[in-house]
Parts: C-alpha cells; structure tokens; sequence
C-alpha cells in the first residue's frame, strides 16, 4: 500500500534537533516558541553549551568580543545579560547559554545525556527515525543537526600512547574539576587557537612546560581588558546597531570595514596602522580593521605577515627560539587567527621548552613521555591541543541514511557537498546549522547560527501552511554550489594552507576547501533570494493526499 498524508502516521514530533549549544538551543526557541511546533533536542553532554560546555582547559575564552559574541534574537536578553570582560572566560559564556535556556525554558525539551547514533530517512511517512545510543527511537518530520563545527575532538595516533603512565588529556574534553599542574612535567602538543590560549596559563602553574610545535602561528594579543559600567551601557545603548553592521559585514564583526588595500598606502603609514591595531585595539580588528585585501592579495598579506614576524622576533629573548615560532610558509590568516595573552612572551620564562616538530617529529609515546626523532621527553601529563575533525566529524559520527539507503559517509567520502550549506541532496528534510559550504566558521558563530536557524524555521513555516510534508535540494542546485564555493575559495590565499578548513589535519580526509568564503552579507542576502523565490533549488512535495 502506498502511505498516504492520510494513511501513515503523523511522526513523534515536528522536530528532532541535536546538539544543545549556540545552535540547538535557538533552533528549539524558534521552533517551539515562536512557530509552536513540538521539538526536541538530544545532547550527548549532561549539559547545555556545546563547544562551551566541552571546552573546560586553561585559559579557554572566547576570541571573538562578547557584545557580539551573543544571541540578537530577543532585546530583553541582550539588555539583561552582562559580561564582565571584552573577551569573557568559558565558564561565563557556559554560564550565559544555561542562562538562555532557563530564561526560555528550554530544559524540558532538551534530553541531556543522549547521544544520537543513527537517523534513517522514512520516504513513505516524510519523516526521520532518529536512534539514540540509550536505545530510544523518536520519529520527527525534520531531522536539524545542530551538533558543530568544531565538536569532534581529534588525537594523533601516537603509537604507544596507551603504554603511557602519566594522565593525558585533550582540551575539548578536560575534566570537569579540572587538573593540576603545579609541580608536574607537561607537555602540550598543537600550537592553533587552542595551545595558543592554554601555553600561558599552563606554564604558570607547571614545573616545566614543553610545547610540541608543528605549524608556528600567527597570533595577535587579545588586548583583554574587563569592560566598565560606561562601556557595558554604551553597547547596550547601541545595539541595533552594532547588530546591524554585523549583519552587514564580510564576517560579522561590527567593525568599521577598511576601504583601503594595504598597497594603497605608503609603508610608514602602514606600520603605523598595524602598530596602533596591535597595541590598542587586538584581536580580529588587527585582520578585518586593518586593510581589505589581506586574504586575497599575496603581496598584502606579506606586509601584516612580516609585521607579525617582527613582533615575535622583538618579544622572544632568545632569537633561535623566535624564529622557531615565525611562519613562512603560509600566508596569515589563511589557518584561522588566533588571539593571544601573553603567548609569545611564555617562551621567555625559564619553565617553558620549545619544541620544533618539523625537525624532531614525535615517533611515540613511552610509559615516562614522548620520544621524538631528536630526544626523549619525560613528562607526568600530556595535552592534546591536536584540534578538530572539524565541519564534517560530528555529523559523520552519526550513522545517517538519506532517501534510499543513502549513506551521508558516502556521499561525503571525496569531501562535503551541500546547497547552502544548510541541506543534502538525497537527505530530505534534514537541516545542517552552519555546516560545510556556509561562512560559519568565517564568521562570528552566533550571528551565523541565527541566520542559519531563522532560515530554517522560515522554511518548516513555509512548508507547513502549504501542508507539504517534504524539502530536498536538488542535485543541480548542489552540484553548482558545490562548484561556486570552491571558485570563491580558488580567488582567495586560503587554499594556501594546510589547515582544518581544507581537512589538512585529520590523516585521509579529502582535500577541500569547505567554508563558503564570499562573505557572511552576500551569503545571507543570496539566502533570502532562494526563499524568496519559493526555496528555488530544492524541491517541495507532499505525501500523496
Ligand atoms: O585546533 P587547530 P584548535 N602532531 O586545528 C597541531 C576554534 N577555537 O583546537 O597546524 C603535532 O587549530 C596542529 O598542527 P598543524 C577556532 O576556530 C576558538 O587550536 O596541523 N601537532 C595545530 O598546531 C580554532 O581554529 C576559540 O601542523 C599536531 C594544533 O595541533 C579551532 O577552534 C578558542 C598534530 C591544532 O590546531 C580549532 O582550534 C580555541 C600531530 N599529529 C579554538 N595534529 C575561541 O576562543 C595536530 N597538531 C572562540
């Protein structure tokens, strides 16, 4: 018997979400509160805050600014909330999320504990079978993952790492009480926006501190400062906006945009520009506050490079150390930018050890350390600041079957293909917030996750007062994104890099550029044109009536 809208039976919910961060949490208000619908959110954690509530280490912060490093979504809430530092602490922002779900009531809703192993596609009911690992099945008409970009922590398999009889750690899944360090022998391994946060605050407690480096990085202080009443009401005052020029922006930071390439201006003024944004301002305005060129142009680039390369070389003590820490072989920027407090000064403490990988790789761990090609290392504690299986490793984690048995591991083995970055091909009513082919990780994640999540529930809306029952992208639509997201990417130094955003770091992952890098603005403008045309490039259906 063919199902028919009459025949088969309405799904369990409207709406399975998972993942209860930045994402999964807006996604449930807006479904629930907002369209009235029934949804869920199943978190594997057991609690809300995602990347926050995973991301305990030391000196985890936020490297984004937090007046816009926050929900825009409800004016009561950003009027409320009150940070205590331009760049705020992990257990502050974890502090703010359980926040917003009390304030919205969103903890009845949310299953906390339950990890998602499976999502099978029902064709004959339009709807998704979602298996959790607690054995519990749920059907949903919509199946929206909200599980992150940067969620599926990776360790290097480092052979003989199980002999080894000190406590290791990786940093997106610290201990909840945390770990001492002082009087031990630590080793951290992975010099990215992680090791770069962690160095510092580590090596103040440890009695030695060796940091295992392969890439040197480019990194600009943060400038951290606590912000006064004054500047709390001024942001608040000025919130529309701030909120709009994000909005308006190539990365959704509120931030004058420079008009000027770098080559426009002559060399003294350029110092000048660099030298005020590295001591006064810090963080992301040095990038996108300076000039508009730096990603694209080589020669532009070069100029905020070896600026850089000029700060560390003034900073670290000793010059054989510096230029160990000094990139060259990758233009700045084109890894993701970290943000630092007091990283490259770190090196010139008596308890700090730098490692160089490229010229002593790491062999094995021992039961007392860490052997490399040049010297063993003996260490009481290991971090793995070894980063992220990042855009594609949580969704895949998840066993999911689209139309037809199709497997997204599959479908996904020479790299991501999505329309939007927001649907699959051959995946029917499954929704991805801020996954591959979107600026997400380009962007300020919470302004990308809103449009991300507005856009979805816009789109169930659309479908449901015309009482159809399914959306899927088409092939053609994917295939030409698929194409226009690499064309953007080939006009940019990213491709330069070998960083997460290619998969880089994780051994056989495909070569591909996954971000959409043409700019949060264009992006989110090219959004609307789809849905305004009625969702041009996906098909609507209904069961048969
Ligand atoms: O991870 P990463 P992360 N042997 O992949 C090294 C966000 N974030 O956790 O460059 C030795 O950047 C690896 O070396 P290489 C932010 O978007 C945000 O630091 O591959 N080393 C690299 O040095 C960021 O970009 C905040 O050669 C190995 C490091 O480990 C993203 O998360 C804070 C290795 C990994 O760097 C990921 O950052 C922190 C091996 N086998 C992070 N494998 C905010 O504040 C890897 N490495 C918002």
């Amino acid at each position: 018997m063919v199902a028919s809208a009459s025949t088969a039976p309405a799904p369990d919910l409207d709406a399975v979400v998972i993942g209860a961060g930045f994402s999964g949490l807006y996604m449930l208000h807006r479904l629930r509160d907002v369209l009235g619908l029934t949804a869920r959110v199943y978190e594997a954690a057991d609690g809300v805050g995602g990347t926050w509530y995973w991301n305990r280490y030391p000196g985890a912060r936020c490297d984004s600014e937090s007046y816009y490093y926050s929900y825009s979504f409800s004016e009561e809430l950003q009027q409320e909330w009150v940070w205590s530092t331009k760049y705020p602490e992990q257990p502050e922002i974890l502090r703010y999320l359980e926040h917003v779900a009390d304030r919205f009531d969103l903890w009845r809703d949310i299953k906390l504990g339950s990890r998602v192993s499976r999502a099978v596609f029902q064709e004959h009911r339009d709807c998704w079978e979602i298996h959790t690992d607690g054995g519990e099945v749920v059907t949903a008409r919509f199946f929206i993952s909200a599980v992150g970009c940067l969620s599926a922590a990776s360790v290097p398999p480092i052979p003989g790492l199980d002999r080894f009889q000190g406590a290791w750690y990786h940093t997106a899944a610290w201990p909840h009480e945390g770990v001492d360090f002082s009087g031990r022998r630590v080793g951290l391994i992975g010099t990215g926006s992680t090791g770069i946060q962690a160095t510092p605050v580590i090596a103040e407690q440890a009695a030695h501190l060796h940091v295992f480096q392969r890439t040197p990085n480019y990194s600009v202080p943060a400038r951290n400062l606590p912000l006064s009443p004054e500047q709390t009401r001024q942001i608040k005052a000025n919130y529309g906006e701030i909120r709009r020029k994000a909005r308006e922006s190539f990365a959704g930071f509120p931030y004058d945009p420079s008009e000027k390439s770098a080559m426009e201006v002559n060399p003294e003024e350029r110092q000048a520009t660099y030298e005020r944004l590295w001591a006064e301002e810090g963080g992301f305005k040095f990038i996108y506050g300076s000039y508009n060129d730096l990603l694209f142009n080589k020669d532009s680039n070069e100029t905020a490079a070896e600026f850089i390369r000029s700060k560390i070389r003034e900073i670290v003590k000793d010059p054989a150390v510096a230029e160990v820490l000094i990139p060259r072989d990758y233009p700045y920027g084109t890894k993701r930018p970290p943000i630092d407090t007091d990283y490259f000064e770190t090196f010139n403490r008596d308890n700090v050890t730098l490692v160089d990988l490229r010229q002593t790789p790491i062999t094995e761990a021992t039961p007392t350390g860490l052997g490399t090609t040049g010297a063993d290392y003996d260490l009481d504690i290991i971090v793995f600041a070894t980063g992220f299986d990042a855009m594609t490793g949580s969704l895949l984690r998840i066993d999911v079957r689209g139309r037809e048995g199709r497997d997204l591991r599959e479908k996904w083995g020479s790299g991501p293909m999505t329309y939007l970055g927001v649907q699959v091909a051959g995946f029917p009513n499954m929704f991805v917030i801020t996954g591959p082919g979107s600026p997400s990780v380009l962007t300020n994640m919470p302004l990308a996750i809103e449009q991300h999540v507005e856009w979805i529930a816009d789109c169930i809306c659309f479908l449901r007062q015309r009482g159809l029952t399914r959306v899927e992208a088409t092939e053609g639509a994917e295939e030409a994104w698929v194409d226009h997201v690499r064309q953007v990417a080939d006009l940019t130094l990213f491709p330069q890099a070998n960083s997460w955003y290619v998969g880089a770091n994780i051994a056989g992952k495909s070569r591909v550029f996954m971000p959409y890098v043409g700019g949060f603005a264009p992006y989110r403008q090219r959004c609307e044109e789809v849905a305004a045309q009625g969702y041009q490039g996906f098909v609507l259906s209904s069961l048969p009536g």
